[in-house]
């Protein structure tokens, strides 16, 4: 796919979509070299970026110098399926959408937010890098599969939207339902999210940088490490009936506010479970 030039540069962000198999999006400056057998080092040349995740859905941003022909190359991420029958490709930021302002910004700091019942409200940090951090309570008012997510940004995330990107394992479940811009903050409101998966949220358009966040989802893990176990349950029972605070939240894990018999019950239920 071959772009109109940009005069002036640019925050180019594609999101491409496919319907059938998994793709891997890969962006390059004027000119792309394909590889040949014997010859590969050429998928360097000229590489301006790419979605490091293969996945039927994908986004990500890159700065593209003035002057400069963007050509986005779409492969099918493994050889010998039916081939890319369907997918879309969209970019903003180029010249004539004002939507992305040159160079890009800074990506954003995530978290799973909820409010302890009469406590008050803590976090649970979300890196968009590296192992995927896990929320381990059950839901918003204990609620199952209603989750909170904050995207902070250095500047407000007008128009910014946000959409699940994938499932892994394939067959979980959850939506967004809500989006909505507080100062610098997106605020994503998820629905429906069954346990044991890690989701991916992407975010993209508007006026800062998309974003792909991996959300672990699992419930009593309280410790974070993708297993629900023994250390778990001893980590709910040595902080039962203490306060809850930004030590101990996370063993409150039906957010009623206080630690006790029923978070310890909701993590015994939960042992054995794990998450990629
Ligand atoms: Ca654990
Ligand atoms: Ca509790």
């Amino acid at each position: 796919m071959r772009s109109s030039a940009s005069i002036d540069p640019a925050c180019a962000a594609p999101t491409c979509s496919s319907t059938t198999n998994p793709i891997l999006t890969v962006a390059y400056a004027n000119t792309y070299v394909p590889p040949t057998v014997g010859n590969t080092g050429t998928i360097c040349t000229n590489y301006l970026g790419d979605s490091a995740t293969v996945g039927t859905g994908n986004t990500f941003a890159f700065d593209l110098p003035a002057n400069t022909t963007l050509i986005l190359v779409v492969e099918e991420a493994n050889a010998g399926l039916a081939g890319c029958s369907g997918y879309s490709l969209m970019v903003s930021g180029l010249v004539g959408n004002t939507s992305g302002a040159a160079p890009c910004g800074p990506a954003p700091t995530a978290v799973s937010q909820k409010v302890h019942t009469g406590v008050g409200t803590f976090n649970i940090p979300l890196p968009l890098t590296g192992p995927a951090g896990v929320e381990d309570r059950i839901g918003n008012g204990g609620v199952a599969g209603t989750h909170t997510i904050v995207l902070s940004y250095t500047t407000p995330p007008t128009g910014a939207t946000a959409s699940v990107a994938a499932h892994n394992p394939g067959a979980g479940t959850g939506s967004v339902n809500s989006t909505t811009v507080s100062g610098n903050d997106l605020i994503v409101g998820l629905t429906g999210v069954s346990d044991k998966q890690i989701l991916t949220l992407s975010t993209s358009g508007g006026s800062v940088s998309p974003a792909v966040v991996p959300i672990g989802f699992l419930v009593g893990d309280v410790n974070g490490n993708h297993a629900v176990s023994g250390t778990d349950i001893a980590q709910v029972k040595a902080q039962a009936s203490g306060p809850v605070n930004a030590t101990t939240f996370r063993s409150d894990v039906n957010v009623s506010g206080g630690i006790n018999t029923t978070d310890i019950a909701i993590v015994k239920a939960a042992s054995g479970g794990s998450i990629p």
